[in-house]
C-alpha cells in the first residue's frame, strides 16, 4: 500500500520506519493529555500508553500539532511539551485543524481531528479513552461532538471504553446508526459506558477475535464504504467505578457547569476534572486503566489487520486456501 504523505505532515522516524516495514502502526490522541488528564500523570500515562503498544509488536503515533505541522509520533520532549502545556494547548477537532496549523501554534488532537490525521498518514488504528457524543439535553443545546461526523466520514478504527455517561448514550448510538457507523463490542454485548462497563444499549456486532474484527473492517473498506468502525471495550472489572455513583456525580458536574456558565469544547475538559475531584482521583485511575486497556485491545486490531493485508500481498502458493476473497 502506499504511503500517504502531505507538506503538512511529520512522521517521527519510528513511525516511517514501521510504516515502511508495513509494520502494524497505532494512533493516539492528544487531547487526553492536553486536556483529559492533569500533569503529570497525563504525560506518565502517554508513555505507559506507548510502552504498552510497542511491548505487543505496533509502533505507537501519538498526534498532535507543533509549529505549523501535524506530528505523527512524537518524542518524549514533545509529549512533556503538550502534558505540561494543559489548558494552554489548543483543544482542535476539525474546525480548528487549519486555524491552528496557519498559526504555528500547539494544538492537542481530539478524537476527530486525530482521525483525520491518522487517515492523512495511512494509520487505520486510533486507541482513546472514550469517543464524545450527543450531550444530555442536546434537543436544546444542540450540542453534539464532531467526533461523531468524523465517524461518519473518515476510515480509522477507533478503539475506545465506549463514551462517557456524561452524554446521552442512546441518542449518541442512535447518530452513529443514522451515519451508518458500525458499533463493535469486544467482551460483552453491550456498548460499554468509560467509567463503568456497561451502558445498558447494545452494540450492533459483539465480535471479540482480533481477526474477526480486522475481517470485519476490512470487508467495510473494501466495499467502498468510508466512515469509521468504532470498537467498545469495556473497562476492566478491577478499575470499573460504581454505576450509581458515577450518575450522581455526573448529575452533579452537569449542574455546575450550567451554573458557571461552561459552554461548547470547556464542558468535556471540565465535567473530566470535576469528577475526578468528586471521586478524589479514582475516576482519574479509572481512566488510566481503560486507556491501556483500550491501547492493548488497539495492538491486537493493528497487527490482525497487518497480518490479513501481507497475506492478501503474499504469493497465492503462501496462502492456502481462505474462505474470506480479498484474504
Ligand atoms: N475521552 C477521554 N478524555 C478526553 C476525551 C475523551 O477519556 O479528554 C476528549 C477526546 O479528545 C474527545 C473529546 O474527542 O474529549 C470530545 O470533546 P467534545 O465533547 O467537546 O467534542
Ligand atoms: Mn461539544
Amino acid at each position: 500500500m502506499p504511503i500517504p504523505s502531505s507538506p503538512w505532515l511529520i512522521r517521527s522516524a519510528p513511525v516511517a520506519a514501521a510504516q515502511a516495514a508495513g509494520r502494524p502502526v497505532v494512533a493516539l490522541e492528544s487531547t487526553i493529555i492536553a486536556h483529559g488528564m492533569p500533569y503529570p500523570e497525563n504525560v506518565r500515562t502517554a508513555r505507559e500508553v506507548e510502552q504498552l503498544i510497542r511491548g505487543m509488536g505496533a509502533e505507537p503515533a501519538t498526534i498532535a500539532l507543533i509549529g505549523g505541522r501535524i506530528h505523527v509520533g512524537l518524542a518524549d520532549a514533545e509529549l512533556e511539551l503538550l502534558g505540561r502545556a494543559g489548558n494552554q494547548a489548543a483543544k482542535v477537532s476539525r474546525r480548528g485543524l487549519p486555524a491552528v496549523l496557519a498559526a504555528g501554534g500547539l494544538g492537542a488532537t481530539t478524537v476527530a481531528a486525530t482521525m483525520i490525521c491518522a487517515a492523512m498518514a495511512g494509520i487505520e488504528v486510533f486507541v482513546t479513552g472514550g469517543i464524545g457524543g450527543v450531550h444530555r439535553g442536546a434537543a436544546e443545546s444542540f450540542d453534539i461532538s464532531a467526533d461523531l461526523q468524523e465517524l461518519a466520514r473518515t476510515s480509522v478504527a477507533v478503539v475506545c471504553a465506549g463514551a462517557k455517561s456524561i452524554l446521552d448514550l442512546g441518542l449518541t448510538l442512535e447518530y452513529l446508526e443514522t451515519h451508518g457507523v458500525p458499533v463493535l463490542s469486544c467482551g460483552q454485548d453491550n456498548f460499554a459506558a468509560f467509567y463503568t462497563r456497561d451502558s445498558g444499549f447494545r452494540a450492533d456486532y459483539r465480535i471479540d477475535d482480533p481477526q474477526a474484527q480486522a475481517r470485519f473492517i476490512r470487508t467495510k473498506w473494501d466495499l467502498g464504504l468510508a466512515g469509521g468502525v468504532v470498537l467498545s471495550v469495556p473497562v476492566p472489572e478491577a478499575a470499573a467505578l460504581e454505576r450509581g455513583e458515577v450518575d450522581g456525580l455526573i448529575t452533579q458536574a452537569l449542574g455546575e457547569a450550567r451554573q458557571q456558565g461552561i459552554t461548547g469544547k470547556a464542558v468535556t475538559p471540565f465535567l473530566l476534572s470535576r469528577i475526578k475531584a468528586l471521586t478524589g482521583g479514582r475516576s482519574l485511575a479509572c481512566n488510566i486503566a481503560l486507556v491501556k486497556n483500550n491501547a492493548q485491545a488497539g495492538a491486537r486490531l493493528a497487527l490482525a489487520l497487518a497480518l490479513a493485508l501481507a497475506l492478501a500481498q503474499a504469493p497465492r502458493s503462501l496462502r492456502g486456501r481462505s474462505a474470506h476473497p480479498g484474504e
